[in-house]
């Protein structure tokens, strides 16, 4: 038996424990990557990068709300092409699983974005079908079953590393996507991406963010996330990956018992630091300990039981 409590199996991965870097917090240079790594993640999912290079939105891209942030960065990416050199080395110097964070305007980029990482060294892709305000891609692929299946289908077909779908929480039966997802074969599923939101503010009676609505993180969603994991987990058998203001290990142990079998964090590394891994890997551990557990994996979906 493997003797250490926290690692775990997911979609064919090897994690050393649970907790995975969410996509988009920090980038894409080896240096800050590697900096999470040597924090503690068990697997790092990178921002996302589409076929060709995009500048994003102009500022202001972020704005702090209640328990969170709004942002709308409009997928600032510098495109496969260039950044699949990056890959390459990221993977000479990280030992943990690399998950390329993929998006595109049809099927077919998707398809190509994904074979070029996966060539570049991807341990896993995960597809960006989610952003809740970037037009004719992201969301407005994940919330139409048909679309998203297509995508699916052509980004298995282009690569032999696990396929994890971003499902969106901006729709109203999350559950009906996990099935059409797992229907074309989607390895994993992460929920879940940004809900959507806005900030106004009354000096200039107008919206804060450049591109008016953007996409809410942090504590403020984190029931909402919750609820995500806990229903597909009820109906769908592939993994799920719990993401959503994730920040205390009191928050990751909820998600695994939810369903998901690992968890994403994001804003906590924005608002706290990134030994937030450390604290909540060593907070899961005790726990496990405490309840008699010999494996994480052995509380993965528990709330389920009655
Ligand atoms: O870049 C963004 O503005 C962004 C993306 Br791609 C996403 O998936 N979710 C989000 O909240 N922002």
């Amino acid at each position: 038996m493997n003797s250490n409590p926290l690692s775990t199996r997911l979609a064919g991965l090897e994690l050393k424990n649970p907790t995975v870097l969410a996509s988009g917090i920090l980038g894409y240079s080896t240096e800050s990557l590697q900096r999470i790594a040597e924090a503690g993640a068990g697997a790092i999912v990178t921002k996302s990068v589409g076929l060709t290079p995009r500048m994003g939105y102009p500022n202001p891209t972020v704005v702090q709300a209640n328990g969170g942030l709004i942002n709308a960065m409009g997928l600032p990416n510098p495109g496969i092409v260039e950044y699949a050199s990056e890959i390459s080395f990221t993977k000479t110097v990280i030992t943990v699983p690399l998950i390329v964070s993929i998006y595109g305007y049809s099927a077919e980029e998707y398809a190509e974005v994904a074979k070029t990482a996966t060539e570049a060294g991807a341990d896993a892709v995960e597809l960006n079908v989610s952003c809740p305000h970037v037009k004719k891609t992201g969301s407005e692929i994940g919330q139409n079953p048909m679309l998203l299946k297509q995508v699916i289908r052509q980004v298995k077909a282009a690569t032999s590393k696990p396929v994890i779908i971003k499902l969106s929480p901006n729709i109203t039966d999350i559950v009906e996507l996990a099935q059409a997802a797992t229907k074309s074969g989607a390895d994993a599923l992460t929920a879940v991406n940004t809900v959507r939101a806005i900030a106004i503010d009354t000096e200039t009676a107008l919206p804060i963010l450049s591109n008016t609505r953007g996409g809410l993180s942090g504590p403020a969603i984190k029931p909402i996330a919750l609820c995500a994991v806990y229903d597909i987990y009820e109906k769908v058998k592939t993994p799920i990956i719990g993401c959503g203001g994730i920040a205390t290990w009191q928050d990751a142990v909820e998600f695994l018992l939810a369903g998901a079998s690992a968890v994403q964090i994001g804003t906590a590394i924005a608002l706290r630091d990134p030994m937030v891994f450390q604290a909540i890997n060593h907070g899961i551990q005790t726990y496990l300990k405490k309840k008699k557990h010999r494996s994480v994996q052995e509380i993965v979906g528990q709330a389920h039981r009655n």
